[in-house]
Protein backbone atom coordinates (compact mmCIF):
# COMPACT_ATOMS: atom_id res chain seq x y z
CA UNK A 1 0.00 0.00 0.00
CA UNK A 2 1.24 3.14 -0.88
CA UNK A 3 2.46 5.95 1.99
CA UNK A 4 -0.32 7.91 0.89
CA UNK A 5 -2.76 5.56 1.14
CA UNK A 6 -1.64 4.68 4.24
CA UNK A 7 -1.68 7.72 5.97
CA UNK A 8 -5.28 8.42 4.94
CA UNK A 9 -6.42 5.36 6.45
CA UNK A 10 -4.14 5.81 9.64
CA UNK A 11 -6.14 9.34 10.11
CA UNK A 12 -9.11 8.11 9.94
CA UNK A 13 -8.61 5.68 12.13
CA UNK A 14 -7.07 8.98 14.76
CA UNK A 15 -10.21 10.91 13.48
CA UNK A 16 -12.92 8.47 14.23
CA UNK A 17 -12.38 6.13 16.87
CA UNK A 18 -14.59 3.51 17.85
CA UNK A 19 -15.90 3.36 14.63
CA UNK A 20 -14.43 -0.24 13.02
CA UNK A 21 -16.56 -1.19 10.59
CA UNK A 22 -16.15 2.40 8.76
CA UNK A 23 -12.29 1.77 9.33
CA UNK A 24 -12.70 -1.47 7.26
CA UNK A 25 -14.88 -0.06 4.79
CA UNK A 26 -12.85 2.66 3.93
CA UNK A 27 -9.37 0.43 3.73
CA UNK A 28 -11.05 -1.83 1.78
CA UNK A 29 -11.96 0.77 -0.98
CA UNK A 30 -8.56 2.97 -0.66
CA UNK A 31 -6.63 -0.19 -1.32
CA UNK A 32 -8.57 -0.52 -4.75
CA UNK A 33 -8.11 2.74 -5.66
CA UNK A 34 -4.28 3.02 -5.63
CA UNK A 35 -3.60 2.76 -9.29
CA UNK A 36 -6.21 5.43 -9.63
CA UNK A 37 -4.93 7.46 -7.58
CA UNK A 38 -0.87 6.62 -9.44
CA UNK A 39 -2.41 7.34 -12.97
CA UNK A 40 -4.19 10.41 -12.15
CA UNK A 41 -2.46 13.14 -9.74
CA UNK A 42 -5.09 15.64 -10.36
CA UNK A 43 -7.02 13.63 -7.50
CA UNK A 44 -4.83 13.72 -5.05
CA UNK A 45 -4.09 17.39 -5.81
CA UNK A 46 -7.49 18.05 -5.84
CA UNK A 47 -7.68 16.13 -1.94
CA UNK A 48 -10.85 14.12 -3.37
CA UNK A 49 -10.16 11.46 -1.13
CA UNK A 50 -9.97 13.27 1.76
CA UNK A 51 -13.15 14.67 0.98
CA UNK A 52 -15.10 11.47 0.27
CA UNK A 53 -14.09 10.21 3.76
CA UNK A 54 -15.35 13.02 5.35
CA UNK A 55 -19.33 12.99 5.67
CA UNK A 56 -20.76 16.47 4.25
CA UNK A 57 -23.74 15.98 7.69
CA UNK A 58 -23.72 13.66 9.86
CA UNK A 59 -27.21 14.59 11.85
CA UNK A 60 -27.85 13.17 15.24
CA UNK A 61 -31.14 13.35 17.22
CA UNK A 62 -32.90 12.32 20.38
CA UNK A 63 -36.23 10.00 19.22
CA UNK A 64 -38.49 10.10 22.65
CA UNK A 65 -41.29 7.84 22.36
CA UNK A 66 -44.53 6.17 25.30
CA UNK A 67 -44.57 2.49 24.73
CA UNK A 68 -47.60 0.59 25.46
CA UNK A 69 -47.37 0.80 29.17
CA UNK A 70 -47.07 4.59 29.09
CA UNK A 71 -43.25 4.47 30.15
CA UNK A 72 -40.82 7.30 27.88
CA UNK A 73 -38.54 5.43 25.75
CA UNK A 74 -35.32 7.53 24.18
CA UNK A 75 -33.54 6.40 21.63
CA UNK A 76 -30.99 8.01 19.59
CA UNK A 77 -31.68 8.79 15.44
CA UNK A 78 -29.12 9.70 12.97
CA UNK A 79 -28.99 10.43 9.22
CA UNK A 80 -25.24 10.62 7.91
CA UNK A 81 -25.45 12.79 4.47
CA UNK A 82 -22.29 11.44 2.70
CA UNK A 83 -22.00 12.46 -0.77
CA UNK A 84 -23.95 14.74 -3.30
CA UNK A 85 -21.78 14.86 -6.27
CA UNK A 86 -23.95 13.44 -8.17
CA UNK A 87 -27.15 13.65 -7.28
CA UNK A 88 -29.71 13.87 -3.68
CA UNK A 89 -28.69 11.80 -0.81
CA UNK A 90 -29.87 8.29 -0.90
CA UNK A 91 -29.86 5.33 1.11
CA UNK A 92 -32.00 3.26 3.58
CA UNK A 93 -32.82 3.66 7.22
CA UNK A 94 -31.74 0.82 9.70
CA UNK A 95 -33.83 0.32 13.07
CA UNK A 96 -31.45 -2.18 14.91
CA UNK A 97 -29.96 -2.24 18.77
CA UNK A 98 -26.29 -2.73 17.01
CA UNK A 99 -27.07 0.40 15.09
CA UNK A 100 -24.08 3.13 15.98
CA UNK A 101 -22.38 5.81 14.45
CA UNK A 102 -19.88 3.85 12.87
CA UNK A 103 -22.31 1.44 11.38
CA UNK A 104 -24.29 3.86 9.43
CA UNK A 105 -20.86 5.73 8.25
CA UNK A 106 -19.80 2.68 6.80
CA UNK A 107 -22.96 1.91 5.28
CA UNK A 108 -23.26 5.44 3.67
CA UNK A 109 -19.81 5.11 2.28
CA UNK A 110 -20.61 2.14 0.82
CA UNK A 111 -23.98 3.26 -0.94
CA UNK A 112 -21.30 6.63 -2.31
CA UNK A 113 -19.58 4.40 -4.79
CA UNK A 114 -23.10 1.44 -5.23
CA UNK A 115 -25.27 4.54 -6.20
CA UNK A 116 -22.53 5.54 -8.55
CA UNK A 117 -22.42 1.97 -10.12
CA UNK A 118 -26.50 2.21 -10.78
CA UNK A 119 -26.11 5.23 -13.53
CA UNK A 120 -28.71 6.60 -12.01
CA UNK A 121 -28.36 10.66 -10.89
CA UNK A 122 -28.24 9.40 -6.57
CA UNK A 123 -25.40 10.42 -4.22
CA UNK A 124 -24.86 8.80 -0.97
CA UNK A 125 -26.35 8.24 2.58
CA UNK A 126 -27.51 6.35 5.28
CA UNK A 127 -29.66 6.59 8.60
CA UNK A 128 -31.61 5.09 11.22
CA UNK A 129 -31.89 4.11 15.01
CA UNK A 130 -30.90 1.56 17.68
CA UNK A 131 -34.54 0.93 18.31
CA UNK A 132 -35.27 -2.57 18.63
CA UNK A 133 -38.15 -3.62 17.00
CA UNK A 134 -38.28 -7.13 18.43
CA UNK A 135 -41.33 -7.93 20.08
CA UNK A 136 -43.09 -4.11 19.94
CA UNK A 137 -46.55 -3.84 18.71
CA UNK A 138 -47.63 -1.89 15.74
CA UNK A 139 -48.49 1.09 17.58
CA UNK A 140 -45.15 1.34 19.28
CA UNK A 141 -43.79 1.31 15.82
CA UNK A 142 -45.58 3.85 14.75
CA UNK A 143 -45.23 6.12 17.99
CA UNK A 144 -41.47 5.70 17.14
CA UNK A 145 -41.51 6.32 13.70
CA UNK A 146 -43.65 9.77 14.11
CA UNK A 147 -41.03 11.11 16.61
CA UNK A 148 -37.83 10.06 14.27
CA UNK A 149 -39.96 11.54 11.48
CA UNK A 150 -40.78 14.96 13.66
CA UNK A 151 -36.92 15.59 13.45
CA UNK A 152 -35.61 14.19 10.25
CA UNK A 153 -38.30 15.80 8.09
CA UNK A 154 -36.49 19.15 8.61
CA UNK A 155 -33.17 17.47 6.85
CA UNK A 156 -34.58 15.36 3.51
CA UNK A 157 -36.63 15.92 0.51
CA UNK A 158 -37.14 14.74 -2.57
CA UNK A 159 -34.59 16.91 -3.97
CA UNK A 160 -32.32 16.98 -1.25
CA UNK A 161 -31.84 13.15 0.78
CA UNK A 162 -34.61 10.17 0.03
CA UNK A 163 -34.45 7.68 2.89
CA UNK A 164 -35.66 4.16 2.16
CA UNK A 165 -35.62 0.87 3.94
CA UNK A 166 -32.83 -1.84 5.78
CA UNK A 167 -32.88 -3.79 8.21
CA UNK A 168 -36.01 -3.38 10.42
CA UNK A 169 -37.74 -0.62 8.17
CA UNK A 170 -40.00 -2.61 5.36
CA UNK A 171 -43.37 -1.72 4.01
CA UNK A 172 -44.92 -0.65 7.84
CA UNK A 173 -42.57 1.54 8.89
CA UNK A 174 -41.93 3.50 5.32
CA UNK A 175 -45.76 4.06 6.01
CA UNK A 176 -45.29 5.48 9.21
CA UNK A 177 -42.80 7.90 8.25
CA UNK A 178 -44.25 8.94 5.28
CA UNK A 179 -47.63 9.54 6.34
CA UNK A 180 -45.94 12.15 9.23
CA UNK A 181 -43.87 13.86 6.73
CA UNK A 182 -46.39 14.29 4.39
CA UNK A 183 -48.65 15.85 7.54
CA UNK A 184 -45.53 17.96 8.89
CA UNK A 185 -44.83 19.77 5.18
CA UNK A 186 -48.00 19.28 3.88
CA UNK A 187 -46.70 17.91 0.87
CA UNK A 188 -47.62 14.79 -1.46
CA UNK A 189 -43.95 13.83 -2.68
CA UNK A 190 -41.58 11.07 -3.66
CA UNK A 191 -39.31 11.77 0.09
CA UNK A 192 -39.31 7.71 0.49
CA UNK A 193 -38.87 4.81 -1.75
CA UNK A 194 -40.38 1.94 -1.01
CA UNK A 195 -43.89 3.28 -0.90
CA UNK A 196 -46.65 1.15 -1.05
CA UNK A 197 -48.19 0.83 -4.78
CA UNK A 198 -51.73 2.85 -3.85
CA UNK A 199 -49.38 5.88 -2.96
CA UNK A 200 -46.30 6.25 -5.12
CA UNK A 201 -44.83 2.83 -4.78
CA UNK A 202 -42.86 0.92 -7.45
CA UNK A 203 -43.72 -2.67 -8.60
CA UNK A 204 -40.49 -5.28 -7.55
CA UNK A 205 -39.29 -3.04 -5.29
CA UNK A 206 -39.60 -5.01 -2.14
CA UNK A 207 -38.17 -7.72 -4.39
CA UNK A 208 -35.36 -5.76 -6.19
CA UNK A 209 -32.61 -5.99 -3.95
CA UNK A 210 -32.56 -9.80 -3.75
CA UNK A 211 -33.88 -10.54 -7.28
CA UNK A 212 -31.09 -7.93 -8.67
CA UNK A 213 -28.12 -10.10 -6.65
CA UNK A 214 -29.65 -12.99 -8.18
CA UNK A 215 -29.21 -11.52 -11.80
CA UNK A 216 -25.54 -10.26 -10.86
CA UNK A 217 -24.48 -13.99 -10.02
CA UNK A 218 -26.42 -15.08 -13.12
CA UNK A 219 -23.84 -12.92 -14.89
CA UNK A 220 -21.05 -14.00 -12.61
CA UNK A 221 -21.57 -17.66 -13.48
CA UNK A 222 -22.18 -16.75 -17.45
CA UNK A 223 -18.44 -15.95 -17.52
CA UNK A 224 -17.65 -19.41 -16.46
CA UNK A 225 -19.70 -20.43 -19.14
CA UNK A 226 -22.79 -21.49 -16.48
CA UNK A 227 -26.34 -20.92 -14.82
CA UNK A 228 -28.06 -21.11 -12.02
CA UNK A 229 -29.99 -24.60 -13.35
CA UNK A 230 -29.29 -27.31 -10.91
CA UNK A 231 -26.84 -25.43 -8.46
CA UNK A 232 -26.83 -25.88 -4.79
CA UNK A 233 -26.76 -22.12 -3.15
CA UNK A 234 -26.83 -21.25 0.97
CA UNK A 235 -28.52 -18.28 1.49
CA UNK A 236 -28.06 -16.23 5.38
CA UNK A 237 -30.72 -14.04 6.95
CA UNK A 238 -34.28 -14.75 6.57
CA UNK A 239 -35.35 -11.09 5.57
CA UNK A 240 -35.88 -8.87 2.54
CA UNK A 241 -33.09 -9.75 0.45
CA UNK A 242 -33.12 -12.94 1.46
CA UNK A 243 -36.48 -13.49 0.32
CA UNK A 244 -36.31 -11.61 -3.08
CA UNK A 245 -33.16 -14.22 -3.66
CA UNK A 246 -34.80 -17.31 -2.75
CA UNK A 247 -37.61 -16.75 -4.94
CA UNK A 248 -35.29 -15.92 -7.86
CA UNK A 249 -33.18 -18.53 -7.62
CA UNK A 250 -35.59 -20.68 -7.42
CA UNK A 251 -37.18 -19.52 -10.99
CA UNK A 252 -33.88 -19.95 -12.55
CA UNK A 253 -33.71 -23.89 -11.10
CA UNK A 254 -31.23 -23.73 -8.74
CA UNK A 255 -32.10 -25.05 -4.93
CA UNK A 256 -31.82 -23.02 -2.06
CA UNK A 257 -30.48 -25.16 1.09
CA UNK A 258 -30.27 -22.56 4.12
CA UNK A 259 -31.76 -19.93 5.63
CA UNK A 260 -30.15 -18.13 8.84
CA UNK A 261 -30.56 -15.78 11.77
CA UNK A 262 -29.17 -14.29 14.95
CA UNK A 263 -30.18 -17.92 16.45
CA UNK A 264 -28.12 -19.95 13.78
CA UNK A 265 -28.82 -22.12 10.57
CA UNK A 266 -31.55 -24.11 9.03
CA UNK A 267 -30.32 -26.97 6.65
CA UNK A 268 -33.01 -28.13 4.39
CA UNK A 269 -31.69 -30.54 1.84
CA UNK A 270 -34.93 -30.68 -0.32
CA UNK A 271 -35.09 -26.92 -1.00
CA UNK A 272 -36.72 -24.27 -0.02
CA UNK A 273 -39.70 -22.96 -2.68
CA UNK A 274 -43.05 -22.60 -2.59
CA UNK A 275 -44.79 -22.26 0.70
CA UNK A 276 -41.70 -22.35 2.60
CA UNK A 277 -40.49 -19.08 0.76
CA UNK A 278 -43.86 -17.73 2.09
CA UNK A 279 -43.40 -19.22 5.66
CA UNK A 280 -40.54 -16.83 5.18
CA UNK A 281 -42.06 -14.26 5.04
CA UNK A 282 -44.37 -15.01 8.44
CA UNK A 283 -41.32 -15.80 10.49
CA UNK A 284 -40.22 -12.23 9.45
CA UNK A 285 -43.17 -10.74 10.37
CA UNK A 286 -43.72 -12.22 14.16
CA UNK A 287 -40.46 -10.13 14.95
CA UNK A 288 -39.12 -12.65 17.16
CA UNK A 289 -35.99 -13.01 15.55
CA UNK A 290 -35.19 -16.73 14.80
CA UNK A 291 -34.81 -18.96 12.07
CA UNK A 292 -35.71 -22.01 14.39
CA UNK A 293 -39.31 -22.20 13.94
CA UNK A 294 -38.66 -22.76 10.30
CA UNK A 295 -37.08 -26.33 11.01
CA UNK A 296 -40.06 -27.16 13.55
CA UNK A 297 -42.20 -26.24 10.61
CA UNK A 298 -40.55 -28.03 8.38
CA UNK A 299 -38.46 -30.83 10.21
CA UNK A 300 -35.30 -30.48 9.17
CA UNK A 301 -31.91 -29.73 10.19
CA UNK A 302 -31.40 -26.56 12.92
CA UNK A 303 -27.49 -26.09 13.54
CA UNK A 304 -27.90 -23.22 16.57
CA UNK A 305 -25.12 -20.77 16.66
CA UNK A 306 -23.84 -21.64 13.55
CA UNK A 307 -23.93 -20.19 10.29
CA UNK A 308 -24.08 -21.69 7.08
CA UNK A 309 -20.86 -21.66 5.21
CA UNK A 310 -19.33 -25.50 6.03
CA UNK A 311 -22.19 -26.82 3.68
CA UNK A 312 -21.11 -27.45 0.54
CA UNK A 313 -22.75 -26.02 -1.98
CA UNK A 314 -21.74 -24.41 -5.55
CA UNK A 315 -23.06 -20.65 -5.05
CA UNK A 316 -23.04 -18.47 -1.38
CA UNK A 317 -25.38 -15.36 -1.16
CA UNK A 318 -25.16 -13.63 2.06
CA UNK A 319 -27.79 -11.55 2.87
CA UNK A 320 -28.10 -10.96 6.42
CA UNK A 321 -25.27 -8.26 7.98
CA UNK A 322 -22.20 -7.09 8.29
CA UNK A 323 -19.04 -9.26 8.72
CA UNK A 324 -21.15 -13.03 8.93
CA UNK A 325 -18.76 -14.56 6.85
CA UNK A 326 -15.02 -14.52 8.55
CA UNK A 327 -11.82 -16.27 6.98
CA UNK A 328 -12.64 -19.62 8.06
CA UNK A 329 -15.99 -19.46 6.88
CA UNK A 330 -14.38 -18.16 3.59
CA UNK A 331 -11.44 -20.91 3.88
CA UNK A 332 -14.50 -23.84 4.47
CA UNK A 333 -16.39 -22.49 1.26
CA UNK A 334 -13.02 -22.38 -0.91
CA UNK A 335 -12.55 -26.22 0.27
CA UNK A 336 -15.72 -27.45 -0.30
CA UNK A 337 -15.31 -26.17 -3.72
CA UNK A 338 -17.80 -23.53 -4.07
CA UNK A 339 -17.69 -21.24 -7.06
CA UNK A 340 -19.50 -17.98 -6.76
CA UNK A 341 -19.97 -15.75 -3.37
CA UNK A 342 -22.40 -13.00 -4.31
CA UNK A 343 -23.18 -10.16 -1.48
CA UNK A 344 -26.97 -9.45 -1.06
CA UNK A 345 -26.13 -7.49 2.50
CA UNK A 346 -23.38 -4.65 3.03
CA UNK A 347 -20.00 -5.67 3.97
CA UNK A 348 -20.67 -9.17 4.99
CA UNK A 349 -17.34 -10.84 4.54
CA UNK A 350 -14.62 -9.60 6.90
CA UNK A 351 -10.97 -8.18 5.68
CA UNK A 352 -9.63 -11.59 6.19
CA UNK A 353 -12.54 -14.03 3.82
CA UNK A 354 -12.10 -10.85 1.64
CA UNK A 355 -8.16 -12.38 1.38
CA UNK A 356 -9.30 -15.70 1.50
CA UNK A 357 -11.07 -15.39 -2.03
CA UNK A 358 -8.81 -12.68 -3.34
CA UNK A 359 -6.31 -15.34 -3.34
CA UNK A 360 -8.52 -18.05 -4.90
CA UNK A 361 -9.91 -18.46 -8.24
CA UNK A 362 -13.93 -18.44 -7.18
CA UNK A 363 -15.33 -15.44 -8.27
CA UNK A 364 -16.57 -13.06 -5.22
CA UNK A 365 -18.95 -9.83 -5.83
CA UNK A 366 -18.97 -6.92 -3.17
CA UNK A 367 -22.54 -5.97 -1.89
CA UNK A 368 -21.98 -2.75 -3.49
CA UNK A 369 -21.57 -3.83 -6.95
CA UNK A 370 -24.19 -7.06 -6.26
CA UNK A 371 -27.02 -5.31 -3.96
CA UNK A 372 -27.43 -2.01 -5.94
CA UNK A 373 -30.50 -3.34 -7.60
CA UNK A 374 -32.27 -2.17 -4.46
CA UNK A 375 -31.37 1.21 -4.35
CA UNK A 376 -31.34 1.42 -8.47
CA UNK A 377 -35.37 0.36 -7.85
CA UNK A 378 -35.50 3.34 -5.35
CA UNK A 379 -34.34 5.47 -8.12
CA UNK A 380 -36.65 3.98 -10.79
CA UNK A 381 -39.38 4.79 -7.81
CA UNK A 382 -38.19 8.28 -7.73
CA UNK A 383 -38.38 8.38 -11.36
CA UNK A 384 -42.00 7.32 -11.46
CA UNK A 385 -43.07 9.90 -8.93
CA UNK A 386 -41.49 12.36 -10.92
CA UNK A 387 -43.04 11.67 -14.02
CA UNK A 388 -46.09 11.24 -11.75
CA UNK A 389 -46.61 7.47 -14.16
CA UNK A 390 -46.37 4.37 -12.42
CA UNK A 391 -44.46 1.66 -14.99
CA UNK A 392 -45.74 -2.41 -15.49
CA UNK A 393 -43.72 -5.04 -13.83
CA UNK A 394 -42.48 -6.04 -16.60
CA UNK A 395 -41.04 -2.47 -17.05
CA UNK A 396 -39.52 -2.30 -13.73
CA UNK A 397 -37.82 -5.91 -14.14
CA UNK A 398 -36.37 -5.05 -17.01
CA UNK A 399 -34.66 -2.06 -16.18
CA UNK A 400 -33.64 -3.91 -13.18
CA UNK A 401 -31.91 -6.44 -15.38
CA UNK A 402 -30.88 -4.38 -17.55
CA UNK A 403 -28.88 -2.16 -14.79
CA UNK A 404 -27.53 -5.24 -13.30
CA UNK A 405 -25.80 -6.83 -16.73
CA UNK A 406 -24.29 -3.25 -16.55
CA UNK A 407 -23.03 -2.92 -13.26
CA UNK A 408 -21.56 -6.37 -13.84
CA UNK A 409 -20.10 -5.95 -17.35
CA UNK A 410 -18.57 -2.55 -16.17
CA UNK A 411 -16.91 -4.16 -12.94
CA UNK A 412 -15.69 -6.68 -15.44
CA UNK A 413 -14.47 -3.90 -17.96
CA UNK A 414 -12.56 -1.44 -14.89
CA UNK A 415 -10.65 -4.94 -13.15
CA UNK A 416 -9.21 -5.60 -16.58
CA UNK A 417 -8.26 -2.34 -17.41
CA UNK A 418 -6.49 -1.72 -13.92
CA UNK A 419 -4.81 -5.11 -14.27
CA UNK A 420 -7.28 -7.05 -12.20
CA UNK A 421 -8.97 -9.54 -14.54
CA UNK A 422 -11.81 -11.41 -12.53
CA UNK A 423 -11.33 -9.31 -9.48
CA UNK A 424 -15.57 -7.55 -8.59
CA UNK A 425 -13.91 -5.79 -5.61
CA UNK A 426 -11.62 -3.90 -7.64
CA UNK A 427 -13.70 -2.94 -10.39
CA UNK A 428 -16.67 -1.91 -8.09
CA UNK A 429 -14.81 0.24 -5.92
CA UNK A 430 -12.68 2.21 -9.11
CA UNK A 431 -15.62 2.48 -11.41
CA UNK A 432 -18.10 3.61 -8.23
CA UNK A 433 -14.99 6.35 -7.29
CA UNK A 434 -14.08 7.37 -10.95
CA UNK A 435 -17.55 8.87 -11.80
CA UNK A 436 -18.40 10.74 -8.57
CA UNK A 437 -14.48 12.22 -8.05
CA UNK A 438 -14.58 13.49 -11.36
CA UNK A 439 -18.38 15.17 -10.72
CA UNK A 440 -15.96 16.43 -7.28
CA UNK A 441 -13.40 17.88 -9.78
CA UNK A 442 -16.08 19.62 -12.02
CA UNK A 443 -18.09 21.15 -8.97
CA UNK A 444 -14.75 23.17 -7.40
CA UNK A 445 -13.99 22.95 -3.77
CA UNK A 446 -16.76 22.13 -2.04
P1 LIG B 1 -34.33 -7.41 7.14
O1 LIG B 1 -34.56 -6.65 8.38
O2 LIG B 1 -35.48 -7.70 6.25
O3 LIG B 1 -33.55 -8.75 7.44
C1 LIG B 1 -32.28 -8.74 8.02
C2 LIG B 1 -31.83 -10.15 8.32
O4 LIG B 1 -30.54 -10.17 8.94
C3 LIG B 1 -32.74 -10.82 9.27
O5 LIG B 1 -32.69 -12.18 9.09
C4 LIG B 1 -32.09 -10.36 10.59
O6 LIG B 1 -32.50 -11.02 11.68
C5 LIG B 1 -30.66 -10.59 10.31
N1 LIG B 1 -29.80 -9.75 11.16
C6 LIG B 1 -29.87 -8.42 11.33
N2 LIG B 1 -28.90 -7.98 12.18
C7 LIG B 1 -28.25 -9.09 12.57
C8 LIG B 1 -27.16 -9.31 13.46
N3 LIG B 1 -26.56 -8.28 14.11
N4 LIG B 1 -26.73 -10.58 13.61
C9 LIG B 1 -27.31 -11.60 12.95
N5 LIG B 1 -28.34 -11.45 12.11
C10 LIG B 1 -28.81 -10.22 11.93
O7 LIG B 1 -33.21 -6.61 6.35
P2 LIG B 1 -32.82 -6.68 4.83
O8 LIG B 1 -33.08 -8.01 4.27
O9 LIG B 1 -33.40 -5.48 4.18
O10 LIG B 1 -31.25 -6.43 4.92
C11 LIG B 1 -30.29 -7.49 4.92
C12 LIG B 1 -28.95 -6.98 4.42
O11 LIG B 1 -29.10 -6.47 3.08
C13 LIG B 1 -28.35 -5.82 5.22
O12 LIG B 1 -26.96 -5.91 5.17
C14 LIG B 1 -28.80 -4.60 4.42
O13 LIG B 1 -27.96 -3.49 4.65
C15 LIG B 1 -28.64 -5.13 3.01
N6 LIG B 1 -29.38 -4.44 1.96
C16 LIG B 1 -30.71 -4.21 2.03
C17 LIG B 1 -31.36 -3.58 0.99
C18 LIG B 1 -32.83 -3.39 0.98
O14 LIG B 1 -33.33 -2.84 0.01
N7 LIG B 1 -33.57 -3.80 2.00
C19 LIG B 1 -30.64 -3.10 -0.18
C20 LIG B 1 -29.24 -3.45 -0.19
C21 LIG B 1 -28.65 -4.07 0.86
P3 LIG B 1 -33.00 -10.10 12.93
O15 LIG B 1 -33.45 -8.76 12.41
O16 LIG B 1 -34.08 -10.95 13.39
O17 LIG B 1 -31.82 -9.94 13.82
O1 LIG C 1 -28.25 -0.67 1.29
C1 LIG C 1 -29.07 -0.28 0.43
O2 LIG C 1 -28.74 -0.08 -0.73
C2 LIG C 1 -30.46 -0.10 0.84
N1 LIG C 1 -30.80 -0.37 1.98
C3 LIG C 1 -31.47 0.46 -0.13
C4 LIG C 1 -31.40 1.95 -0.19
C5 LIG C 1 -32.45 2.64 -1.00
O3 LIG C 1 -32.41 3.88 -1.00
O4 LIG C 1 -33.29 2.00 -1.63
Amino acid sequence: MSEYIEKIISEVKAKNPSEPEFHQAVEEVLESLEIVLERHPEYRSAKILERMIEPERVITFRVPWVDDQGEVQVNRGYRIEMNSAIGPYKGGLRFHPSVTLGILKFLAFEQVFKNSLTTLPMGGGKGGSDFDPKGKSDNEVMRFCQSFMSELFRHIGPNTDVPAGDIGVGAREIGYLFGQYKRLRNEFTGVLTGKGLNWGGSLIRPEATGFGAVYFAQEMLKTRGTDFEGKTVAVSGFGNVAWGAVMKINELGGKVVTLSGPDGFIYDKDGISGEKIDYMLKLRASAQDIVEPYAKEFKVEFHPGKRPWGVKVDVAMPCATQNELDGNDAKELVKNGCMCVCEGANMPTTIEGYKVFDSSKILYAPGKAANAGGVATSGLEMTQNSMRLPWLRDEVDAKLQQIMKNIHDTCVQTAERFGKPEKYVVGANIAGFLKVADAMLDQGVV
